[in-house]
């Protein structure tokens, strides 16, 4: 609770970039404003490296004179996505605040998405409860193998219930999808470097003029070029967040037996198993397994739900030894 002085007056607005100390803070009427923060802003039980991030909505005393502000208040976060500032660390550093969708581009060369990556990021979008779509792009460099591929692909995450959709953002192709896709919304955007964010976004919304990274021929993987993450206002409505490459957008925080209740083809099915803790590994009277065999369920996505537990107590029990 601030107790306004008389002379006080606050302004309200969205954290659209943080650069260390500082914030750029937008208020409705589209004016940005450098903002700092004063004083301890705490989330109860999690220790945290950033107090402020992209998306958070913020009250601040302005200084007309100095285009500056002062932020006094953060208005409770809808959601927020975290990253573990190491494996280990009990520091988190927040990514983005108050996300509508996550959306996660995905290419099939130039770079290659891994379904690994793919379901590793659906986990941890479930986790938090935020809608995830998943953009295929580049479809203009594709060949047979991987057209075939991809219609393989959307039929596996469309099954799961994932809205997919496939572009080509030099190509113009599918923009006006994508386009309604992100209206109204605050959209997190995700992917591997060099997929192509940058490049879709400048193409919807050709005034922001984001950078855009030449693919190195050595590894055919983009080089990093977006290093902060930053929230793009959209003309149409809504905005985006463009985060850097987020290879490091962990699992760290869940059980063992919740993992599955992040696979939504899984959770449909699992009251059934007849262990209420089932793994759906080699317990007997398994749903999901059965499921499995039978074609019901990816057993691509399957597989990956069994690596990700193995992972996870791999971690688990390094963790133990240390
Ligand atoms: N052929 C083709 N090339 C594309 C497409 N989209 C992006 N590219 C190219 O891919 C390269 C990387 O694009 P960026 O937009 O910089 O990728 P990014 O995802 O923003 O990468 P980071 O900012 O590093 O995370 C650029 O050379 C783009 O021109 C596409 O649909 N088709
Ligand atoms: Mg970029
Ligand atoms: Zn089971």
């Amino acid at each position: 609770m601030i107790i306004l002085n008389r002379n006080d007056k606050m302004l309200e607005g969205t954290v659209i970039k943080s650069t260390g100390s500082w914030y750029k803070v937008m208020t409705e009427n589209g004016k940005i404003w450098d903002c700092r923060i004063r004083g301890s802003f705490r989330i109860k039980g999690i220790k945290t490296t950033n107090p402020l991030a992209v998306g958070d909505h913020v009250a601040f005393e302005p200084d007309e004179d100095q285009n500056v502000g002062l932020v006094k208040k953060i208005f409770p976060r809808k959601n927020y996505i975290l990253r573990k500032s190491t494996k280990l660390s009990k520091l988190s550093h927040i990514i983005a605040a108050n996300i509508d969708q996550a959306v996660l581009i995905i290419t099939l060369v130039k770079p290659r998405t891994s379904t690994g990556f793919i379901d590793r990021y659906l986990v941890t979008t479930e986790a938090y409860h935020i809608p995830a779509i998943l953009v295929f792009n580049k479809t203009d460099l594709y060949g047979k193998k991987e057209l075939k591929q991809l219609d393989e692909l959307i039929e596996v995450y469309e099954n799961a219930g994932y809205t997919c959709i496939r572009t080509s953002a030099t190509e113009g192709e599918n923009l006006e999808a994508f386009i309604g896709l992100l209206k109204d919304k605050n959209s997190l955007l995700s992917g591997h470097s060099g997929v192509g964010k940058s490049t879709l976004i400048n193409a919807i919304q050709p005034g922001l003029k984001l950078k855009v990274g030449d693919i190195s021929n050595v590894h055919q993987k983009g080089k990093h070029i977006t290093t902060f993450a930053e929230m793009h206002p959209l003309s149409f409505g809504g905005s985006i967040i463009d985060t850097p490459g987020i290879k490091e957008f962990g699992l760290h925080d869940f059980e063992r037996h919740e993992i599955g209740e992040r696979f939504p083809e899984f959770r449909a099915l699992m009251s059934d198993c007849r262990f209420s803790n089932c793994t759906h590994v080699h317990e007997p009277g398994c749903v999901v397994k059965k499921a499995v065999d039978e074609g019901k369920i990816s057993e691509t996505r399957y597989n990956n739900y069994l690596r990700i537990l193995k992972d996870d107590y791999l971690d688990k029990k390094q963790w133990e030894l240390k």
